[in-house]
């Protein structure tokens, strides 16, 4: 028996819910939806038999690319609350069973974010080679305003079109 057969597959029955935790609920009246709004309505949450809560990137933004656009991967973005008010937020999940998986955007952050600053900076900077810099612009391509494209075999996938934005622009040196 390998050990992977008895691993915890909680995702093949999992009931999972996607928000975004600036579009749920405010919990505060400034219009923006919050972590402390979030918190009074995990019991909404459970009682539609959710038993997995994915959120979408809460974290300090720019707010160039709905959130995508990331300036720390340790924060959270202060219009939504804080580390406390998150962590509330995952006990009172973790109390009703419920699992709070979160988007990790590893692919690229802000041009804000303090790696983009310092490999901007330098070629020389330790951080230069964690982003892909050319000496000339690419040359200029057909840009689609749609986020699905087809593949080769004429099947449809959609991209991530936030994900097309903020690349473009962390390998742009000569974007701001
Ligand atoms: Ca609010
Ligand atoms: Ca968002």
């Amino acid at each position: 028996m390998r050990i992977t057969d008895t691993s915890d597959l909680w995702w093949r029955s999992a009931v999972v819910y996607c928000l975004d935790v600036e579009t749920y609920q405010d919990g505060n009246g400034d219009g923006r939806g919050d972590f402390v709004g979030l918190a009074h309505r995990i019991d909404h949450l459970a009682s539609l038999g959710i038993t997995c809560l994915w959120l979408m990137p809460f974290y300090p933004t720019p707010g160039r690319d709905d959130g995508y656009d990331i300036t720390d991967f340790y924060g959270v973005d202060p219009r939504l609350g804080t580390h406390g008010e998150l962590v509330e937020v995952l006990r009172l999940a973790a109390d009703r069973g419920i699992r709070v998986i979160i988007d990790l955007v590893v692919n690229h952050t802000s041009d804000q974010h303090p790696w983009f600053k310092a490999s901007r900076s330098s070629r020389e900077s330790p951080y230069r080679d964690w982003y892909v810099w050319r000496d000339a612009p690419r040359p200029a391509t057909r840009r689609t305003s749609s986020p699905t494209r087809r593949t080769a075999s004429g099947s449809t996938t959609r991209r991530r079109a936030s994900t097309t934005s903020t690349a473009s622009i962390a390998s742009s040196p000569t974007s701001t």
